[in-house]
């Protein structure tokens, strides 16, 4: 007989760079999968999880009913019995001590995942809760707080760049497209820096490498702003028309010298010396800070507010290379506001809200204080906290104390042995979606429809029918209007300009939304003073320093002199 052969040209979604991919289906499974050679972040490439995908979306491991915890032992139920319990459940609770009690928590693949993040938010809303956390909270939310405090948008590294500095970041492990992106331009002379304290092998390529003392980047940076502002290094013409508060930066930076930064960070004052000229004199020049590194760190926000302040005096802003405010997608909003604030939004009120912009977010670190008084029932989608949050034994202890634990997965995680309900979810090859990417080279923005490849595994829902049918079983219906995964995806493309049926039928591999420009407009930067704050007044009045300081390096290395 014929075997039925088809591809299908979708996104890999196992982690948030969204690289183009090529399946193969072979009556109803998917065989092979390649890299989409037309795609313009990972041109026909992968990387080793993005080639290995089948085996994760195969492996016999997978969950394939919902589960229930009982004595202990995991029994298979129907859907329907889950979703009955844990709404009967949910709404006893919310009965007894309002809606506020219900968390929901999705992991990495959520950030990205339109779908998964929007519908997550739109349910916690229509319950009623603002309880919504998210991995992003103490991912990139610091580098993204700190850049919209300092320009009021979120300027991005490119992929092309005249001079990378991987500050604490190592592309060949975590992101595939930089890596690819690294060994075209290297070639055709672009620089690199590596600043690591471990000696990766693309230190072996670089022009500099320096081996700094771990959570001592603030204090290099520092020093580095010292020098080229005074070798006069500096882009005078840049900051006059568009920074505020140079001035002040100008005497900030003078006690924090090469030489009193070598003492801390245990690199060279020659060697600073040299990468804050050289950094100076490159126009197309980028920072590429880690995140894990870098922003997860106590000094996270000044170490972003550092490295912002050298893209600026430099003027490596909006210029090719440089960091680039590009345009964002027009989407249809599948999340909905709730209508009070999450937990943290009164101690940590610049994390939650800059500028009048709220973050969809709760503060996660707060969640195992906050259980069970304040959260008694919980739901994970695509995350596993148990074992990814800070103090992973506290969030163990805190989460045998709830009522309810729900975890939407594909497999049997950490968090989801705890739970009292199990059920099994759609890997992205079994449903649809919207895949972009806006913040990477020249040629971007770019967008695809996911598109669902196989029929889902075993008894997988994808998030759009698990929040469907859980809405409906709690009188909550109406806030689902979607009658079925494309159609929620239709709405979310309506105002992209691109249509569903195009990105189907004519542009399959995807297609860009928006040109990109370099241009900087008069309105570019959204802050009260719409120039770039070097000088930061939303910080100074939320309780922080305005010029980023060094204190934290200071405590946590106790016997070293900093600067009085
Ligand atoms: N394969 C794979 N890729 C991933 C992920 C994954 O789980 N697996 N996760 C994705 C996610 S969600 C994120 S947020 C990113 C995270 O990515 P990043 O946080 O950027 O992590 P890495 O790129 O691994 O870079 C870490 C490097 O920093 C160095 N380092 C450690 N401490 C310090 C320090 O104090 N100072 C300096 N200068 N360097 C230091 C380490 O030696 C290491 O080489 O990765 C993404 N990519
Ligand atoms: N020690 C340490 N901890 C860290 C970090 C670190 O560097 N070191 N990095 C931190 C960072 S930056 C991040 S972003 C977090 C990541 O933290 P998490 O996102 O909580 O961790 P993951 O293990 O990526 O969890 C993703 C889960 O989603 C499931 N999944 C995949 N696709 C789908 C889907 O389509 N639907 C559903 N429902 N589920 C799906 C996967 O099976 C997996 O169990 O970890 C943080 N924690
Ligand atoms: S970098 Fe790897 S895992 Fe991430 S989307 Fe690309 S191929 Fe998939
Ligand atoms: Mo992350």
């Amino acid at each position: 007989m014929a075997r039925n052969v088809e591809e299908v040209f979708t996104d890999c979604t196992l982690c948030y760079h969204s690289c183009g991919t090529k399946v193969t289906v072979e009556d109803g499974k998917a065989v092979k999968v390649e890299g989409l050679e037309s795609h313009p972040l990972n041109e026909g490439k992968l990387c080793p999880k993005g080639e290995a995908v089948l085996d994760n979306i195969y492996d016999p491991n997978r969950l394939k009913y919902p589960m229930k915890r009982v004595n202990g032992d995991w029994e298979r139920i129907t859907w329907d019995q889950a979703l009955t319990e844990i709404a009967g459940k949910l709404n006893q609770l919310k009965a007894d001590f309002g809606p506020n009690i219900l968390g929901l928590f999705s992991g990495s693949i959520g950030v990205e995942n339109l779908e998964m993040a929007g519908l997550t938010q739109r349910f916690r809303a229509a319950f009623g809760s603002p309880n919504f956390f998210s991995v992003e909270s103490l991912c990139y939310r610091m580098r993204i707080r700190t850049r919209q405090i300092t320009f009021g948008k979120y300027p991005t590294e490119e992929l092309d760049s005249n001079l990378y500095i991987l500050w604490g970041h190592n592309p060949d492990e975590s992101d595939f497209p930089l890596k690819l992106a690294l060994e075209e331009n290297l070639k055709k002379g672009s620089k690199l820096v590596v600043i690591d304290p471990k000696r990766i092998p693309l230190a072996d390529k670089a022009d500099v490498y320096l081996r700094i003392r771990p959570g001592t980047d603030g204090a290099m940076a520092l020093a580095m702003i010292n020098v080229i502002i005074n070798e006069s290094l500096y882009d005078a013409s840049f900051i006059d028309k568009w920074t505020y508060g140079f001035d002040k930066l100008i005497p900030h930076v003078q006690k924090y010298t090469p030489e009193w930064a070598e003492k801390i960070t245990w690199v060279s004052a020659g060697d600073i010396r040299s990468l804050a000229r050289l950094f100076a004199t490159t126009k197309g020049a980028s920072i590429y800070q880690g995140t894990a590194t870098q922003d997860q760190t106590a000094n996270g926000t000044q170490n972003s507010r550092t490295f912002a302040i050298l893209q600026v005096i430099t003027g490596n802003i909006n210029v090719p290379g440089g960091w680039v405010i590009s345009p964002r997608l027009r989407f249809g909003n599948v999340g909905m506001g709730a209508e009070s604030e999450p937990l943290g939004a009164d101690q940590y009120r610049i994390f939650y809200e800059v500028f009048g912009r709220k973050s969809p977010y709760g503060v996660v670190t707060m969640v195992p204080e906050s259980i069970p008084e304040k959260l008694k029932a919980f739901l994970v989608v695509g995350g596993n906290p148990l074992i990814s949050m800070p103090d992973t034994n506290a969030f163990r202890e805190a989460f045998k104390r709830l009522d309810l634990l729900v975890v939407h997965d594909l497999f049997m995680t950490e968090t989801a042995e705890l739970a009292h309900y199990v059920l099994p979810a759609c890997s992205h090859l079994e449903k649809w979606g919207v895949a972009y990417t806006y913040n990477v080279c020249h040629c971007m923005p770019f967008l695809m429809l996911r598109k669902k490849a196989v029929e889902p595994f075993h008894e997988s829902w994808s998030e759009w029918k698990l929040f469907t049918e859980l809405a409906k079983k709690l009188g909550l219906g109406e806030y689902f209007p979607w009658k079925s995964e494309e159609e929620l995806v239709a709405f979310e493309l309506e105002p992209s300009g691109l249509t569903f049926d195009t990105l189907l039928h004519d542009k399959p591999e995807g297609g860009y939304y928006q040109e990109k420009t370099y241009e900087t407009k008069e309105d570019a930067f959204t802050t009260p003073t719409r120039k770039i704050e070097i000088y930061s007044e939303a910080l100074e009045k939320a309780g922080h320093d305005p010029l980023p300081p060094i204190w934290n390096q200071r405590k946590a290395h106790r016997g070293l002199a900093g600067p009085s």
